[in-house]
Parts: structure tokens; C-alpha cells; sequence
């Protein structure tokens, strides 16, 4: 019955995801999902650290939500629901924020490059406390995993360094969360910049694969991905960024290995390449695609099944807080 606890989450920051977050996190939450008791939330409110208009930023949320159960992360299973939904997060957030230290927060690399990336007029303190946000998510739910990108591994380590220092000071309170970071190959980059990561947020979306464009786009897209003029279908990451990025997405959608897809089309071209991995990805797009916009098709139940899955978040997350308010002194309602 006890089953470690599972978290992650990923910001509602696009209409559609992109098949690196396909890739790296759904994936892996929905095999992670059976041997684990997982949660799963749209973080709204890291969202509201940058600029976005209310309509957009609702459609987004329940897009996310969406795709998160196209994906196959079941909502009678899991608990996946809306960061906003619950309101302890935003509470645990502020006690954290007055045991992190200033120059601690100023550390965090992510900070320092979206607020020089903006620049100080745009950068706001939401961003500054962002990761103390994120460890408050984790540390709710008295986490043991956390899988996430290896970008996060330092906000991560934030979360440990909170959640010790807290029950030091006020004895033992929260679970020690433990990263599960992905593989260096569950990295997708951008097929027109094949040394940057892919990303929902990209300047420009000519590299990037929409989990719901319609499947001409994303065979379009995959026939003009930047390659290399060798001609031969061989991993090499640094010599042939391009061809190893489009390898790594066809052998994480078959399972198959390098080995034996470079085998077979040793001695075709790019374009015979091209075409079979388009039909990987279209086909395994497809279905998740049609599930999403049949789920968008009625918000109400989405938004029930939404409902239904914070409550029981939230029965989970106000009983660490009551816990936290009481050992730090907090005079308790009565
Ligand atoms: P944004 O541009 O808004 O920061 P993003 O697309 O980079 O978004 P996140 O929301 O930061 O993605 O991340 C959500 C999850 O998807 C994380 O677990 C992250 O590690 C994973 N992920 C994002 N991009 C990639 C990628 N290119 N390859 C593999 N995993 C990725
Ligand atoms: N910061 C993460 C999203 C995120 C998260 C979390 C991930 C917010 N809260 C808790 C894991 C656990 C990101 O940008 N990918």
C-alpha cells in the first residue's frame, strides 16, 4: 500500500506541449504512475510570473491539463490538478520564504538568466521566488521523487536544503524529495537549432514539434530539419547534431535502439529517414491529439475531473500545513 510519492509539474506556458516535454516527462510520469503514488500539477501560479492575458492563460491551463490526460496520466489514478486549485502552495510559499536566504535565491541560475534575458525593468520578485514556490509544491506532499529535467536539478537541491534547515529548526516536518533526473537522451533539441534545447517558449516555432498541430505541419516540419551533408543515418551528438536529435526522438517513441535504426537505413538518404520518422511521431501524436481536443471539447467535465483531484490534493497538502503553522508557533483558529 505505501508507495513512494511522486511530483512534478510543468508550467501551463503554451496552447500545445512540445515532444520534448512529450519526451522527457510524460513519458516517464505515466510509467512512473504505477509504481508510485504520483501527483501531477499545471503550475499556474509559476506561470503568472510571466506576462499573460487572463483568457489566454485559462485556455492554456486547461490545455495543459488536457494533454497531461491524452497523454495517459490517468486522473482516477494520479492526482493531477491546478497548482491555484489548492491553496496551501501559495501559504507554504511565504512560511518557506522567511528561511531562504537572499543571496541563497539570487543563486539559482534560472533566475539569473530569464532576469538578465529581460532585463531588471522586466524581471519581477515572482521570478526571485519561483524555486521557493516549486519547493513548496514538492514538500506539501511529503515527496520521495521528483523527476525533472537536469535544469532543475538546483531548484531541487534548494528544496532539500529548505526542508532540512526547517526541520532542524522545527523538527522533523517534511520528506527529503529525491530528483529523478533524465537521461542526457531524453533531450530533444530544436530541429532548426539542433544545439538548443527545445522549448515551448522558443523565439521562433519552425524546430518545434506541437503535440496538437495537425500532422501535414508536423511532417513539414521533420522533412526541413536541419541535418548535415555526410548523408549517412549515425549518431554522432557533436559532429551531427541535427541527424542524432531526429535518432534520439525515433528510438524514444519505438523503443527500438540507434543501433538498429541506423541499420535500417544504412544506406538511404535523409529524406527516406525524414519520412519514416515523421510517421513515428504523427502516429504516435495522433491518438493523444484526437484525445486532448475531445477532452477540450467539454470543458465542464474537465474542469469536474479537475476539481475533484485538487480536493484531493488539497486533503493532502492542509495537513502538512497545519503541521508546519503549529510547529512554527502560528497561534492556532479555533
Ligand atoms: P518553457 O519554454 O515554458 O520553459 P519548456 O518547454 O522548456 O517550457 P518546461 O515547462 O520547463 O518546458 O518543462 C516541463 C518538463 O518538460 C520538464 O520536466 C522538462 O525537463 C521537460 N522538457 C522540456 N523541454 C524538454 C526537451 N527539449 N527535452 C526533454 N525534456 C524537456
Ligand atoms: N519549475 C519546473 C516546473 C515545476 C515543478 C514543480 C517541477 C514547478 N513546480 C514541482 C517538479 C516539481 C519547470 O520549469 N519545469
Amino acid at each position: 500500500m505505501n508507495k513512494p510519492r511522486l511530483y512534478s509539474g510543468m508550467q501551463p506556458s503554451a496552447d500545445s506541449l512540445q515532444i520534448g516535454n512529450y519526451i522527457g516527462a510524460l513519458m516517464q510520469w505515466r510509467t512512473l504512475q504505477d509504481e508510485n503514488e504520483a501527483f501531477f500539477s499545471v503550475v499556474d501560479l509559476h506561470a503568472l510570473t510571466q506576462p499573460n492575458s487572463p483568457s489566454e492563460l485559462r485556455q492554456k491551463t486547461r490545455r495543459t491539463a488536457a494533454q497531461y490526460i491524452a497523454a495517459g496520466i490517468e486522473p482516477s489514478r494520479s492526482t493531477l490538478y491546478v497548482q491555484s486549485h489548492v491553496p496551501a502552495h501559495a501559504e507554504l510559499a511565504w512560511i518557506l520564504s522567511t528561511i531562504t536566504g537572499f543571496g541563497e535565491a539570487g543563486r539559482m541560475t534560472q533566475f539569473k538568466d530569464k532576469s538578465s534575458r529581460y532585463g531588471a525593468d522586466a524581471t519581477n520578485v515572482g521570478l526571485f521566488t519561483y524555486p521557493v514556490l516549486m519547493a513548496a509544491d514538492i514538500l506539501l506532499y511529503q515527496t520521495d521523487l521528483v523527476p525533472v529535467g537536469d535544469d532543475q536539478k538546483q531548484h531541487i537541491e534548494l528544496t532539500r536544503d529548505l526542508a532540512e534547515r526547517f526541520n532542524s529548526r522545527f523538527g522533523e516536518t517534511f520528506t527529503m524529495p529525491r530528483p529523478v533526473i533524465q537521461k542526457e537522451t531524453a533531450r530533444i533539441y530544436d530541429l532548426q537549432n539542433p544545439t538548443s534545447k527545445m522549448s515551448k517558449s522558443a523565439e521562433s516555432d519552425a524546430g518545434v514539434l506541437w503535440l496538437l498541430d495537425d500532422p501535414k505541419a508536423t511532417a513539414k516540419k521533420i522533412m526541413r530539419a536541419v541535418t548535415d551533408d555526410e548523408g549517412s543515418v549515425r549518431y554522432d551528438r557533436e559532429a551531427k547534431p541535427g541527424v542524432s536529435n531526429l535518432l534520439v526522438i525515433y528510438s524514444a517513441l519505438t523503443g527500438r535502439e540507434m543501433g538498429s535504426i541506423e541499420d535500417e537505413y544504412a544506406g538511404r538518404g535523409y529524406g527516406d529517414f525524414k519520412k519514416g520518422l515523421a510517421e513515428v511521431v504523427v502516429g504516435e501524436f495522433e491518438p493523444v491529439r484526437t484525445r486532448a481536443l475531445e477532452l477540450l471539447d467539454d470543458p465542464a467535465e474537465l474542469d469536474r475531473a479537475l476539481g475533484v483531484n485538487a480536493e484531493r490534493a488539497a486533503a493532502v497538502a492542509d495537513r502538512t500545513l497545519a503541521d508546519v503553522y503549529d510547529k512554527m508557533g502560528l497561534l492556532r483558529r479555533v
